[in-house]
């Protein structure tokens, strides 16, 4: 891996006047809205992809956002060769006691949970070939297995009054929020494994938020725990609050 892919994103103030949002979210769906937009994922185009992202936070949020779309899958042949890693500590982060892990489970839930990787892996199991999308321009194509999210959930029984939960990591202090919908979105998983292995500790392990259709920085690796928590205390996170698109839909 580069150096530069370990070198923590420069946070940037992407700016897109009002006029050009409506313009640009008129009648699109967010796939299609990307496609109109010419962005191919490649790598000249990161100012736009974040112009992409801030343009899908407002029509995520507002207007065209379905639990229920898809995001394309690929055939395992289609891998990339090498998915390149990104944490922003300077030392890879690891677990004194790999055993000892569980996964908190907690806040506005009925149940709380504490859950081993051998709990995870008992419970329903998603696997996808899809391409991720990290905000500094470079995407990869990876096989991810995990459960669902929404499996958790069911498992927990969230009071009606949570809306949001937040995902935190023994990486020195990443977290990120999620808003409940895209939480329970079916191909957002808790994954333990990549490419038919299980995930390597530069992939997060022992566990890590996957989804294709959020930018790579909202897909908390290291994780510890998920709380669930209500309005007005909707959760933060390394990027999001340094300006980046807290809903960051690709
Ligand atoms: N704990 C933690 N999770 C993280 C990050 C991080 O620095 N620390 N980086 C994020 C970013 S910017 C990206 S693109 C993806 C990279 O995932 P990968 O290293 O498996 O390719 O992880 C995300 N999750
Ligand atoms: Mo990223």
């Amino acid at each position: 891996m580069t150096r530069s892919e370990q070198m923590p994103e420069t946070p940037e103030t992407p700016r897109i006047d009002r006029r050009s949002f409506f313009r640009l979210a008129a009648g699109a769906g967010t796939a299609s809205l990307a496609a109109a937009c010419g962005w191919d994922g490649g790598n000249a185009f990161r100012p736009l992809l974040l112009d992409i992202s801030r343009v899908n936070d407002w029509v995520g949020e507002k207007i065209l956002f379905s639990r229920n779309r898809l995001a394309p899958q690929y055939d395992p042949s289609e891998r990339s060769p090498r998915l390149p890693s990104y944490f922003i500590s300077r030392m890879m982060p690891m677990l004194q006691d790999p055993a000892a892990w569980r996964l908190q489970v907690q806040g506005l839930v009925r149940r709380p949970l504490l859950l081993s990787l051998d709990d995870l892996q008992r419970m329903p199991r998603t696997t996808y070939t899809v391409k991720h999308h990290c905000v500094e321009g470079w995407t990869a194509i990876a096989t991810w297995h995990g459960v669902p999210v929404s499996a958790v959930a069911e498992r927990c029984e969230p009071l009606p009054e949570a809306r949001y939960i937040r995902f935190d990591s023994f990486d020195s202090g990443y977290s990120n929020g999620w808003d409940l919908a895209s939480a329970m979105h079916p191909q957002t998983i808790l994954a333990y494994g990549m490419n038919d292995n299980p995930l390597p500790p530069a992939h997060g392990a022992p566990l890590r938020l996957y989804s294709p259709t959020k930018l790579g920085y909202k897909l908390t690796k290291y994780l510890v725990s998920m709380t669930f928590t209500a309005p007005p205390e909707r959760p933060g996170g390394y990027w999001e609050d340094q300006g980046y698109p807290w809903f960051a839909g690709v």
